[in-house]
């Protein structure tokens, strides 16, 4: 296999410091989490999918099928990462208040903002073992829908695009929040950059 047939995700770069997500976010808790978690899951993907060209130039058929599971792990780990850093935003920065469009769909589907955080709030708190919470958008409905996946589980299989996403994996937060995934999950709010939903939601819905 030539050099440039070899597979070569990325680890995106962060819109903002280690740091910069303090207090909901220590340094040590996005620096561990980026730098090792997100990392293994880009590494273990590109390996993967090296072996699986390999597997098909050999047509080993057998192969391909159980490296599946890897690609599907690392890769929707990587993808949901990737996500998540982008809906993140320092609360120096302002852009953690809903608004526009998003907000308008968030009251027509929910009521209001609040009910929507609190539904959310309960499915993602719920989760058991290691998943993600999401906020997606139903072409068919019109509609913002929360559902949660576990895992490194996308929610493309829903059908939904993805608007907002909050990892839920003990790893993001652990050692700030114990085993109070509630805690956390109520703090993210301070830090979801509504910015980037808004974003988001706009492209969704053309
Ligand atoms: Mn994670």
């Amino acid at each position: 296999m030539s050099e440039s047939s070899k597979s070569s995700y990325q680890l995106p770069k962060l819109n903002y410091s280690f740091e910069g997500l303090e207090p909901v976010i220590s340094k040590e808790t996005l620096e561990i989490h980026y730098s090792k978690h997100h990392a293994a899951y880009v590494k273990n993907l590109n390996e993967a999918l090296n072996e699986y060209h390999k597997a098909e130039s050999e047509n080993d058929i057998a192969k391909m099928i159980k490296l599946q599971s890897l690609i599907k792990f690392n890769g929707g780990g990587h993808v949901n990462h990737t996500l998540f850093w982008e809906n993140l935003a320092p609360i120096k920065e302002n852009k953690n208040k809903p608004s526009g469009k998003f907000l308008k769909a968030a009251e027509s589907s929910f009521g209001s903002m609040q009910n929507l955080i609190e539904e959310f709030n309960k499915q993602t708190i719920a989760i058991q073992g290691s998943g993600w919470g999401w906020i997606g958008y139903n072409k068919m409905n019109k509609s913002l829908e929360i559902v949660t996946t576990v895992k490194h589980k996308t929610i493309s299989a829903f059908g939904l695009i993805p608007i907002l996403i909050v990892d839920v994996w003990e790893h993001a937060y652990y050692l700030q929040y114990r085993n109070e995934r509630s805690r956390f999950v109520n703090e993210i709010w301070k830090i979801i950059n509504f910015e980037e939903v808004e974003k988001r939601f706009h492209k969704a819905i053309v």
